[in-house]
C-alpha cells in the first residue's frame, strides 16, 4: 500500500516513512501547499486543510499538523509553532524562557487522513524545554525538547527512538492500527 503525505516538512516525512516501513506501507511526500487557517486548535487547522485539499487531490492522503505547547507561556506557540519557528526560532524561545522556573511543555500532533471521509488521530508527549541546544538529529524544536523520563533531547535520538515516544509516533500508531482494522 502507498500513502501520500501532504507536507512541506522533510523531517515529518522521514518519521512517517520509518514508522510505516516495517508494516509494508510506503509513505511518499506530496508537496501541495494548502492554507493553514488561524484557529484555536490543531484539529481545526488540520480539518480545514483536508477539506481544502480533498477537492483538489484524487485519492486518499494524510497530513500532520503539530505544535509545541509551553506551560509558562500559556500554551504558546501552540498552533503558531511553524510561524514562531521561522521567526523567533529556537533562540527566541530560549530567551522567552530565560527566567522561567517552570519549563514544562508538550508536543501534540494531529494526523488527518482523507479516504472520502475525514479521520483524525492524535498523539502527545510531555517533557521540558532545556536551557541549551543538544544534538543534531530530528528537526524543528527537537534540540531543546527533552521528553519526561529521558536524559536526552529528541535531537539526540534516532528516528526510531523518537517515534517510539513522540507525539507523531503516537499519532502514527493510532493511524496504523486504524488502517489495519479498516483495510481488511
Ligand atoms: P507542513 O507542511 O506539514 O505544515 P510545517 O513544518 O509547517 O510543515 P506545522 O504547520 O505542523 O508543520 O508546524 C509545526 C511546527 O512545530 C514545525 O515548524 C516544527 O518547527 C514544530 N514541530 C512539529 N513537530 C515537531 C517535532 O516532532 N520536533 C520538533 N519540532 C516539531
Amino acid at each position: 500500500m502507498r500513502l501520500a503525505f501532504i507536507t512541506s516538512n522533510l523531517g515529518k516525512v522521514q518519521e512517517a516513512k520509518k514508522y510505516f516501513e516495517p508494516l509494508g506501507v510506503e509513505v511518499y511526500q506530496l508537496y501541495f501547499e494548502y492554507p493553514e487557517i488561524q484557529a484555536d486548535t490543531l484539529e481545526e487547522v488540520a480539518e480545514y486543510g483536508v477539506g481544502w485539499l480533498a477537492g483538489r487531490i484524487d485519492g486518499r492522503f494524510f497530513l500532520d499538523d503539530s505544535g509545541l505547547f509551553i506551560e509558562a507561556l500559556k500554551g504558546f506557540p501552540g498552533v503558531y509553532s511553524a510561524y514562531v519557528y521561522r521567526t523567533l526560532g529556537i533562540d527566541g524561545i530560549l530567551r522567552l524562557l530565560e527566567d522561567a522556573g517552570d519549563r514544562r511543555a508538550y508536543f501534540k500532533s494531529v494526523i488527518a487522513y482523507w479516504d472520502g471521509e475525514l479521520h483524525l488521530f492524535t498523539g502527545r508527549v510531555d517533557g521540558e524545554i532545556t536551557t541549551d541546544r543538544h544534538g543534531s538529529g530530528g528537526f524543528g524544536f527537537d534540540p531543546v525538547f527533552k521528553p519526561t523520563g529521558f536524559e536526552r533531547t529528541f535531537a539526540e535520538m534516532t528516528t526510531e527512538e523518537k517515534n517510539r515516544i513522540s507525539h507523531r509516533g503516537r499519532a502514527l500508531k493510532a493511524f496504523s492500527e486504524w488502517l489495519k482494522e479498516n483495510l481488511k
